[in-house]
């Protein structure tokens, strides 16, 4: 839909451009016109298909070129749908410069990066290795029922990254055959997460986490309130991890049968889990295969954190990024730019 509105788009853009011309020249030289009149209505044809053949390289998303110094803007839902139907841009870079709201979408898929064949085990698709930065913005009410690999980003590669991106509202539901690596942001990760949260629901099989199902990757300064169910690898952040995990907490309720923690449901040997916390009352887990779990009064206090080395504002002591703020005795620690809403 995205393609065919932005394809009569330009194709409108170019008659509009031509036909002046042809006019402007019919008035200015009309010793001219025999001949103008003659070429003219052959390069109508050919200046459109122009048009359509540069369309991957302008005339895209909202804004931007795809570049380090100017990425593509995304805006509107309609510009993540249509990165999400673009493989040949997931090497490219994204700045989210609004919220999102995908409220009346539902997808079948992640909505980018998706596995395209759910019913083969392993992953079958292009894997995202750009950089997608959310720009403090968030993207609410993403609903997600398919197969596997199912989140916003079915499978992001080792140098993809995703930064400073709220999940808030996803419903995630992975059916059918073989429904593993279900996340809110990730469903397989082995590039960056740095400064992303969640909220919602997870549901899904196998390596099912709140925001990443699977990590081989890094996962840096993030958090997520989200419930997660599913079968083995079950975790309130992430459900399989052997990447690296720092500085990064979980509190929803987790359920599940095997391998299953309140933050990490199973740890393998390259797995690295530092400084790193769940809420054992609110996750109804008193185990995980990583991190640390505390009360929820501890988890609202902010020595905890300030003790295991996190940034937080109006301290110097762990660093002046000032990456988490807290409502002391009332809430969480929340990225700065977050809002302290349930
Ligand atoms: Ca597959
Ligand atoms: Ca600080």
């Amino acid at each position: 839909m995205g393609d065919l509105s932005k394809r009569d788009f330009t194709g409108m853009f170019c008659l509009r451009t031509v036909v002046p011309l042809a006019v402007d020249k019919h008035i200015e030289d009309q010793n001219m016109v025999p001949v103008r009149h003659r070429r003219i209505p052959r390069m109508i044809p050919f200046l459109i298909m122009c048009g359509l053949a540069c369309l991957p390289s302008y005339a895209q998303y909202s804004s931007g070129t795809g570049t380090p110094e100017d990425p593509y803007q995304i805006a509107t839902a309609q510009d993540l749908v249509d990165l999400g139907n673009d493989p040949n841009d997931y090497d490219k870079y994204f700045i989210l410069t609004a919220d999102i709201d995908l409220s009346g979408y539902t997808f079948k898929q992640a909505v980018v990066a998706s596995d395209t064949a759910p019913n083969i085990w392993g992953f079958q698709g292009t894997v995202f290795s750009g950089s997608f930065d959310g720009n403090n913005h968030k993207i609410s009410n993403l609903t997600v029922a398919g197969g596997a690999y199912l989140a916003l980003f079915g499978m992001v590669a080792s140098q993809g990254k995703v930064s400073n991106l709220g999940i808030v509202d996803v419903n995630v539901v992975g059916t059918g055959k073989a429904h593993e690596n279900i996340g809110g942001l990730i469903g397989a990760n082995s590039g960056s997460v740095v400064n992303c949260y969640s909220t919602g629901s997870i549901t899904g099989e196998g390596s099912v986490g709140g925001l990443v199902g699977s990590n081989g990757g890094r996962i840096i300064t993030s958090n997520s309130t989200n419930s997660v169910t599913g079968m083995k690898y079950v975790g309130g952040l992430v459900g399989f991890n052997r990447g690296n995990l720092t500085t990064s907490y979980s509190t929803g309720v987790v359920k599940g049968i095997d391998d299953v923690g309140g933050l990490v449901g199973a740890n393998n040997l390259l797995g690295n889990i530092r400084s790193s916390f769940w809420d054992r009352e609110t996750s109804d887990r008193v185990t995980s295969a990583g991190g640390m779990g505390l009360t929820t009064v501890e988890m609202q206090d902010i020595d905890s954190f300030l003790n295991a080395g996190w940034d937080f504002m109006e301290e110097t002591r762990n660093g002046t990024e000032d990456i988490w703020w807290i409502l002391g005795g009332q809430d969480y620690p929340r990225l700065w730019w977050e809002p302290n809403e349930p």
